[in-house]
């Protein structure tokens, strides 16, 4: 137990959250792409709230915020990332970042606390997080574009006013681990009656870019026989993605088409082009490998076809467990302020924690998301389950200081 609980301030907590809520308010969500002008506002507002808890705070030139506590001693870093995916939820990423300010500002001491860019991948997942833990070369940052509209990501940082910034790098030793808090984004703990997830582990996630070549003709003038639609060959090889994943999966995994653009997109006109990004994810990286390899046959199967198909790899990221540890200090934590409302549980989705996790501890900690929504602008959780959230979390950082 600790020595002094620390003392949340719930309203302060949630005063920020709706504040941050505004840059890029989109319905009842957040529209705040990374690097856009609203993202870069909400980074520059989330460093004067950092300062203003004593922090000495640095926006490095991948866009990371960083708010450093001054003292000797014990120290634990707290985070999670404040852009969004397109027209999507309040709290993805939100939560952590203001529930690790607000615990920095109880503690008075001990606690850094980052806003990690781009973990949702506009220019390439986990950016921030992963440029933070050395696995970001300069030369990744001049060949990395939007997934989106294909823009560079120098010429994105130029625009937000970081190009020639210095990038953070972790300090060897300054932390006892990395801390997460997140929205759950799944229904599990809102069917179970339960307020607060223990992370286990976090899946990996594969993600590819397939692309097919064909030739672009008259939609009424040209023969079945000897068309080169790539549109048809693109749905073919969904297809039997479709067929095949089902019998060499596990349980718990899934895999997505996500966006799909046939060129030059017109009813008339046979696609001569087509682009689909595709991703799957599991726990177990022999399950990640076994999906690829079925993958690349199938692509290969596509060449055999009328159209050119090529498979694009855009990234991989490793499944992690969490530091037992941390999962004892926060379910020690949970069962003191939630008695039989919490339980243990993997991560279906990626966190910027599992990158961390590959230099340091590193532990999670979900609050219910209603519904089970997100990736969406409706995504919510019940005010008193994101004060909850942070009380825990605080008592386990304090346990994890205090040890
Ligand atoms: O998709 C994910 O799991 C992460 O939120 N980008
Ligand atoms: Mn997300
Ligand atoms: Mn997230
Ligand atoms: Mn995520």
């Amino acid at each position: 137990m600790p020595l002094s609980p620390p003392a949340i301030d719930g309203a302060r907590l949630l005063a920020d959250l709706h504040r941050l809520r505004a840059f890029g308010a989109y319905r009842t969500g957040v529209h705040r792409p990374t690097f856009s002008p609203v993202d870069m506002e909400a980074r520059h507002w989330l460093a004067g709230r950092m300062r203003e808890a004593g922090l000495a705070v640095e926006i490095d030139g991948i866009g990371n915020v960083i708010g450093r506590a001054s003292g000797d001693g014990p120290r634990l870093l707290l985070g999670s990332h404040i852009e969004t995916q397109p027209q999507a939820g309040w709290l993805d990423g939100a939560l952590g970042v203001i529930i690790g300010l607000e615990i920095a500002r109880a503690l008075g001491g001990g606690v850094d606390v980052a806003a990690w860019a781009d973990e949702e991948g506009h220019y390439g997942s986990f950016l921030g997080s992963r440029s933070f833990i050395g696995d970001v070369t300069e030369a990744d940052i001049d060949a990395a574009r939007n997934r989106y509209d294909g823009i560079p990501l120098r010429e994105a940082l130029a625009a937000a006013g970081l190009a020639g910034r210095p990038r953070a790098a972790v300090e060897p030793g300054r932390y006892l681990g990395y801390l997460e808090a997140h929205i759950e984004q799944g229904d599990e703990l809102e069917a179970k009656g339960l307020r607060i997830g223990v992370v286990t582990s976090i899946v990996g996630i594969w993600q590819y870019r397939v692309t097919f070549e064909g030739q672009q003709n008259h939609a009424g003038t040209t023969r079945m026989a000897i068309r080169r639609d790539a549109g048809a060959a693109l749905v073919r090889l969904a297809a039997a993605i479709e067929r095949d994943f089902p019998g060499i999966c596990d349980p718990r995994s899934v895999w997505t088409v996500g966006r799909i653009t046939l060129d030059p997109g017109a009813a008339s006109i046979i696609p001569g082009g087509a682009e689909m990004l595709f991703q799957f994810r599991d726990a177990d990286p022999e399950v990640l490998a076994r999906l690829e390899r079925r993958l690349q046959e199938l692509v290969a199967d596509a060449n055999a076809g009328p159209c050119r198909a090529v498979l694009h790899t855009i990234s991989r990221s490793i499944p992690k467990v969490m530091e037992p540890r941390f999962q004892d200090a926060l379910e020690g934590a949970a069962t003191r302020l939630a008695p039989a409302l919490h339980q243990r549980m993997p991560s279906g989705a990626g966190h910027d924690a599992q990158q961390l996790a590959r230099v340091m501890p590193a532990g999670m900690l979900f609050v219910p998301s209603i519904g089970g929504i997100s990736h969406h602008w409706s995504e919510d959780t019940a005010e008193p389950d994101i004060v909850l959230g942070c009380q825990v979390m605080a008592h386990a950082v304090a346990d994890l200081l205090d040890a």
